[in-house]
């Protein structure tokens, strides 16, 4: 067993289905001694104990954990030491010292003990699976008020602070998947809900970007026809939305269609491979540069973080 030691960080990241069996199985979906989860979704993992994350120092930022089972006790999260938690949703306290569910509910906006109304794991857009927030779900708009990014999109590549509560007031939703959001406008590679001078800053940047060189899976920002490679094609499809862009009056109406066909979703596959193969979960995160709607640029570029994580006994299912 690998793990003692490991510090694991995921953001924008879900961690769903793995299963971790025997006598001391701890964190069927996420054990280290360092855990820090941000924007993430753990859910539908087992253990003996603590089915969903079992950390020493554990930092818990806009995630649910919800929805793990264990055997033994700690349902979805165990840790011993020093724990932050803030904006987030854990959905099973059982078991927790009353000093440490205290301690988390001095937090900034937390919810324990609640249901958060999670669809099944499921293609909802974009290169991975997720678990979408059903309508009614208590993380819409749930997140930190002031987050503003980065990331600037989910996990599946949609737009991130999104209004999901039709109060006209765009916030983060907690977890991995933004309810009501949408796939970024061809051309908006800044993810700033236009189409404009810093988009074509971005493209002439990465200009034969080799796709091949990305993490599976990572958006090609820059790569504005999806078609792997970042060349003149794109160019043309930046100016052909060029000064596009999307409002909040956008998304509202989609989230009425959204709303409308939730029920729809089919069941996707759940089980993780029986082989046992360890794939790592990778992290990305696209780091841009501030802008301001004046039009001066302070600058573009990009950064990935990978994961500080190597293959352990658990299941990694690359999401
Ligand atoms: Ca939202
Ligand atoms: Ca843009
Ligand atoms: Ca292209």
């Amino acid at each position: 067993m690998v793990g003692m030691e490991i510090a694991v960080r995921l953001t924008n990241t879900t961690v769903s289905g793995n299963t971790v069996e025997g006598i001391i199985a701890w964190g069927g979906g996420i054990f280290a001694r360092n855990a820090r989860i941000e924007d993430s979704t753990v859910t539908g993992n087992t253990a003996e104990r603590a089915g969903g994350v079992s950390a020493h120092e554990l930092t818990i930022s806009g995630s649910i954990i919800a929805g793990n089972t264990a055997e033994l006790d700690y349902p979805d999260v165990r840790f011993v030491g020093v724990a932050s938690v803030s904006h987030s949703l854990i959905g099973d306290t059982s078991d927790m010292a009353q000093v440490v569910i205290d301690a988390i509910n001095a937090g900034v906006g937390n919810l324990l003990d609640v249901d958060p109304l999670l669809g099944p794991l499921a293609d909802n857009g974009g290169p991975t699976m997720t678990h979408a927030l059903l309508p009614g779900s208590p993380a819409i708009d749930a997140g930190d008020p002031a987050f503003v990014g980065p990331p600037y999109a989910d996990q599946r590549g949609y737009y991130r602070v999104v209004d999901g509560d039709g109060d006209m007031t765009a916030r983060i939703d907690m977890g991995a998947f933004e309810y009501a959001s949408v796939a970024p406008l061809p051309g908006d590679g800044n993810l700033d809900h236009f189409v404009d001078g810093l988009d074509y800053l971005l493209w002439a940047e990465l200009y034969e970007e080799d796709r091949a060189a990305d993490p599976p899976g990572a958006p090609l920002r820059g790569d504005y026809n999806d078609d792997g490679v970042v060349d003149g094609l794109d160019y043309l499809v930046w100016g052909e939305n060029f000064e596009a862009s999307i409002t909040a009056l956008a998304f509202a109406r989609v989230q009425a269609i959204t709303e409308s066909v939730t029920a729809n979703l089919h069941v996707a596959e759940t089980s993780v491979a029986a082989d046992g193969a360890a794939d790592v979960a990778f992290v990305w995160r696209a780091v841009f540069g501030q802008q301001d709607r004046d039009g001066r640029d302070e600058g573009v570029g990009r950064g990935r973080d990978f994961p500080t994580s190597e293959p352990m006994t658990h299941h990694w299912r690359r999401v």
